[in-house]
């Protein structure tokens, strides 16, 4: 599909939103405008964003709005006339959602729901635009020892987070099959990178190390993620935008699977290595601590469809990934700061207080 319009990009203050923002204007020759829809939750960051505001503030647009405020967004949708909505916003950290689901089925579901009735709302039968949805491996469910998630895996989800993001790409599917609106989903396994909130394990864990803070580790710690380096998602969804079949879903991974300890060791390692700490004394910090309430065991992603369809592939291999991130998290500790002195340490002094 030729892009000549603009792009409507949710939750674009997040993780992958910002990287995939980053993308867009550092890495594609996209000429239009980008338009960034965030209701800036804990986990929404505008400095993520501060340099693309600075360097191209004649092509990016922010607006703090809630997707579930119908009301706004149809503002929104009537000033930018987006030909590509790309919708990262979501809340999407499985823990919160095992302890408080319900901003998860507002956001998740009927968030989505608000974008989907506005999209067939404002774009009636055109064919030139496109609702690009992201969605995860994890509403596959879990793995045993072998075996792969396929497009055609049936949906198994099993936390709070997992089952909205399902009911979220249910309901996108059936717009397209039912009132023909052009989209396509994309379920991608765990990323990893620059502006990780950190609760996820990596930063999270890499944080913890620079604070000589314990390294919580869930269970027995051989829980398998596959693991992908975020730039590589964000080439991935281009790729979709561009030339993806319309109401198809692509899976996108790493093919890079990792215990969730042994992944911890190489992480300490690298840390110590580029911070000069003492590897023995991070090391020294790792705790077992109990498990993640239905915690899914193992996630692995065929992602065939998308390299043979689309010609997309991994370009950045782990340990490459993983030095690069480390050396962003010891380059920016005012950022890993800046958000601990927020709202995020209060949710965790609330919640994880008594463990
Ligand atoms: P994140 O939590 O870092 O960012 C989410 C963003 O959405 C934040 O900026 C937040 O402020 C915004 N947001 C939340 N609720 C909103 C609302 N009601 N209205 C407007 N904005 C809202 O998440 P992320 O890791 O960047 O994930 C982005 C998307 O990718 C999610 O849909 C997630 O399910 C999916 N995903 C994530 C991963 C991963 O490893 N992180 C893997 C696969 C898929
Ligand atoms: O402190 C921790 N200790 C620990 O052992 C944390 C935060 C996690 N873990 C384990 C749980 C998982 O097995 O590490 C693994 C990764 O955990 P998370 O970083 O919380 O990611 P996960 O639950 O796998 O989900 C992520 O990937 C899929 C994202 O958060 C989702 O948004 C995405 O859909």
């Amino acid at each position: 599909m030729n892009i000549n319009g603009n792009i409507l990009v949710t939750g674009g203050a997040g993780f992958i939103g910002a990287n995939f923002i980053h993308y867009l204007f550092e890495q594609t020759d996209f000429t239009g405008l980008v338009i960034n829809v965030d209701k800036l939750t804990y986990a929404g960051n505008l400095e993520n964003l501060s340099d693309i505001s600075q360097k191209y503030d004649d092509r990016y647009r922010f607006h703090q709005i809630d997707i579930c405020n119908y009301e706004a967004m149809d503002v929104i949708f009537t000033k930018y006339q987006p030909q590509v909505i790309v919708h990262f916003a979501a809340e999407s950290h499985v823990d919160r959602s095992i302890h408080g689901p319900k901003e998860f089925i507002e956001t998740n579901i009927i968030g989505t729901f608000n974008l989907l009735e506005l999209a067939r709302k404002h774009w009636q039968d055109r064919q030139d635009v496109l609702f690009h949805h992201i969605s995860t491996d994890e509403v596959y469910g879990s793995l045993g020892e072998t075996g792969y998630f396929y497009e055609d895996t049936p949906y198994d989800p099993r936390s709070p987070y997992s089952s909205s993001k399902a009911s979220s790409d249910h309901l996108v599917s059936a717009y397209f099959h039912t009132y023909k609106l052009p989209v396509t989903i994309s379920n991608c396994s765990n990323n990893y990178g620059p502006y990780q909130f950190p609760e996820k394990l990596i930063p999270l864990m890499i944080s913890n190390m620079l604070e000589d803070k314990n390294l919580p580790v869930y269970g027995d710690g051989r829980n398998i993620r596959d693991w992908l380096y975020v730039e590589d998602h964000c080439s991935g969804i281009w790729k979709i935008i561009q030339n993806g079949r319309r109401g198809e879903t692509y899976n996108i991974g790493g093919e890079n699977e990792w215990e969730n300890i042994k992944l911890l060791h190489v992480l300490c390692e690298l840390v110590a290595r580029k911070s000069g700490k003492d590897l023995n004394k991070i090391l020294d910090l790792i705790t077992y601590v109990k498990d993640r309430a239905g915690h899914d065991r193992r996630y692995a992603i065929n992602c065939d469809k998308i390299k043979n369809e689309l010609g997309w592939t991994q370009s950045v291999d782990f340990s490459q990934g993983l030095e690069k991130t480390v050396e962003w998290y010891l380059a920016n500790t005012e950022w890993i700061e800046n958000i601990k002195t927020g709202e995020y340490q209060k949710w965790i002094d609330k919640n994880y207080s008594n463990e």
